[in-house]
């Protein structure tokens, strides 16, 4: 497969990076009226190449401090920079403002072109070049190669050529196994084709026919078509410049800044905690302060809170909160920009931490280690602290959209901690996780509210599923509860009895004089067998209070020594067994239909209660109603 890098020009106004694109591709990188016009860049431009097996995509950023705006949304994407500068001018102000950029956007390598060395003499170009080399010094460019060329002439542009691909060998490419997300920096109709938006694709992948979200408005398009390079592909990998032709929508509805996602995988957020640097040589920056913040293709305007001072000094980084106007689309790792807010001037950037944070609070002491875990710490490490600062347990979509992580990622590192017992899978699908110490408390609680129980209603057999959920609180999720019960029934320190739950040899005890009234309420319903008797009636003879007497009522009916036929209606076991028997007997001789004057006197009982006895034994398919008649089952 070949490889596709992005390479981003970035260099002063005027020092040569559109027609050193052209030279090397080429394609003119401008594309306005306006640009040929005035001979300036105003716009990111696209061109293409492949080279030595490579498929380069450049983005052709302005130099005009004007428009540091849409260098910013060109920048964000790209593998390689190529920093132009002219030998004629060597290094001026939008030459270190966008190598400054670069570095805060985590730009990994680059290449450093000397241009337009056919307008000096050799010896200046040196000079400008030992310059360069000073000024890279301790930054991502140390060490790049310094080529002196000229666009003009074409000297030196095979060996930009080779230094490209040379680059392009060690850049590890894009994030291939992550969701897809391409940040939107183009839209515009193609005749034909209808709306069309191009972007760098910088992780995961998109195909023909997928189903992609559109952030933030959280519209589900489908992709209609794509292309790479120029190029019609039916699938479009990370690190490719693509464009996407989407079904359904306008293309005025959509705008850079916007971004294309896989469903339901990322987040629009307004608050944002981060690392942020000031530069050397910005002002300092105030609690509070308003700023223009820049990440992928989007902006907004955010206030910074600073976390651990009221004010962050130049050449300084701290933790902030980013408090958005606009929603943007961000994971951890994310690299931003801010500027000031006027005069606009970079002032300095950092990386996206948490883009689910909290609302700051001075009682959360635990934000700031929490964020340098974010920071620094392994997926084990960040999983843990983010399970950690939820006592009411984390769920995989949380997660997913705070990291960036794919699901089977987060299931790996989940089941390590567990394995570890740091933490507790409350669930499996969806994948739900609790820290384990929380889990323990909440298991401890129920056993000792159980007990409570079984201490105050020593005649109940048990409590009933939704008390004991209830009386652990409102804290304890359904899942909680639920994996809590599980865990405590395979430690054999819970028994599950349908809906109530009892300690395991809870038998319920009862006094003598309980156990005598129990064995006379059983006995007074077995003598009166079908003739069944009214159940206040045999309460009032019995030597207990009532209360107690309903209570042991229950324990029989669940026991099933007696059943319940209708509300008003209780039966001994045995009479209803006598009764099955004896419609057998009946089928046998007569015939399997009974009729209802016949059923009252085969059993003796009146009209009253011989209809819902019939309606109970349909119900337990003892028989089946025909009509006036009952086939007997
Ligand atoms: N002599 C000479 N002229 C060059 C060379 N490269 C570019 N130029 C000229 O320098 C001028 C500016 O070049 P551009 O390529 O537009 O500069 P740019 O960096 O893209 O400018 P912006 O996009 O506006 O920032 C044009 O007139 C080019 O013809 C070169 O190697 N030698
Ligand atoms: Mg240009």
């Amino acid at each position: 497969m070949t490889k596709s890098i992005i390479v981003g020009t970035a260099g002063h106004i005027d020092h040569g990076k559109s027609t050193l694109i052209e030279a090397l591709t080429g394609t003119h990188p401008d594309r306005l009226e306006e640009e040929k016009r005035r001979g300036i860049t105003i716009d990111l431009g696209f061109a293409f190449l492949e080279e030595g097996g490579v498929r380069f995509g450049f983005v052709d950023v302005p130099g005009h401090e004007h428009f540091v705006k849409n260098m910013l949304a060109g920048t964000s994407g790209i593998d390689v920079v190529l920093l132009v500068v002219a030998a004629d001018e060597a290094i001026k102000p939008q030459t270190r403002e966008h190598f400054d950029i670069c570095r805060l956007l985590g730009v990994k390598r680059g290449v450093i072109a000397l241009t337009k060395t056919d307008l000096v003499e050799q010896d200046t170009a040196e000079l400008v070049r030992l310059e360069l080399e000073e000024f890279v010094k301790g930054s991502f460019l140390e060490g790049a190669p310094i080529l002196p060329l000229s666009a003009k002439t074409g000297a030196g542009l095979a060996e930009l050529r080779n230094a490209l691909s040379t680059e392009a060998q060690k850049i590890s490419g894009k994030q291939a196994q992550r969701y897809f997300r391409l940040p939107i920096d183009r839209s515009f109709a193609v005749k034909g084709f209808g709306t069309v938006v191009t972007g760098t694709l910088i992780s995961g992948e998109v195909a023909t026919g997928d189903e992609v979200e559109l952030l933030p408005d959280k519209k589900l398009l489908r992709v209609r078509g794509l292309q790479t390079g120029g190029k019609s592909v039916e699938r479009a990998p990370a690190g490719q410049r693509t464009a996407v032709n989407l079904a359904g929508i306008e293309h005025s509805a959509l705008e850079r800044g916007m971004v294309l996602a896989a469903p339901g995988r990322f987040l629009n957020t307004r608050r944002i905690d981060a690392r942020l640097e000031l530069l050397p040589g910005a002002p300092p920056l105030k609690h509070r302060a308003r700023v223009h913040f820049h990440a992928g293709t989007a902006e907004s305007i955010a206030e910074v809170l600073l976390h651990e001072k009221t004010e962050l000094l130049p050449g300084e980084s701290a933790f902030v909160q980013l408090r958005l106007a606009n929603t943007a689309v961000a994971v951890r790792g994310d690299r931003f920009i801010v500027r000031q807010f006027s005069p606009v001037i970079t002032m300095g950037g950092g990386e996206v931490l948490d883009p689910l944070a909290r609302r700051p609070a001075r009682k959360d002491n635990g934000r700031t280690e929490f964020l340098h875990t974010l920071e620094r710490g392994s997926p084990e490490e960040i999983l843990r602290a983010m399970v950690d600062r939820n006592i009411l347990g984390t769920g995989i979509e949380e997660i997913v959209l705070r990291t960036g992580w794919m699901e089977n990622e987060v299931r790996t590192v989940a089941q390590n901690l567990a394995k570890a017992g740091v933490i507790r899978v409350l669930n499996a699908e969806p994948l739900l996780l609790l820290p384990e110490a929380q889990f323990q408390e909440v298991a401890k609680k129920l056993v000792a509210r159980l007990e409570t129980f079984h201490k105050e209603n020593p005649l109940l057999p048990g409590i009933p599923r939704e008390e004991l959920h209830a009386a652990a609180g409102r804290r304890v999720k359904s899942e909680t509860f639920r994996a809590a019960l599980e865990e405590l029934a395979k430690q054999n320190k819970i028994v599950l009895q349908g809906e109530l739950l009892k300690k395991p040899g809870s038998e319920i005890t009862l006094t003598p004089e309980e156990a005598r009234a129990k064995q006379q309420l059983e006995q007074a319903f077995a003598k009166t067998g079908l003739a069944v008797p009214a159940v206040k009636e045999v309460v009032a003879q019995l030597a207990v209070e009532s209360q107690h007497a309903e209570k042991i009522l229950q324990i029989l009916l669940r026991e099933k020594t007696l059943i319940r036929v209708s509300p008003e209606l209780i039966f001994h076991r045995d009479a209803l067994a006598r009764l099955r028997e004896m419609l057998q007997n009946y089928k046998k001789s007569k015939g399997p239909r009974i009729g209802v004057p016949t059923f009252k006197e085969l059993t003796g009982i009146t009209r009253k209660y011989a209809i819902p006895l019939l309606e109970y034994l349909d119900r337990q398919r003892l028989t089946r109603r025909m009509g006036d008649e009952r086939v007997i089952l």
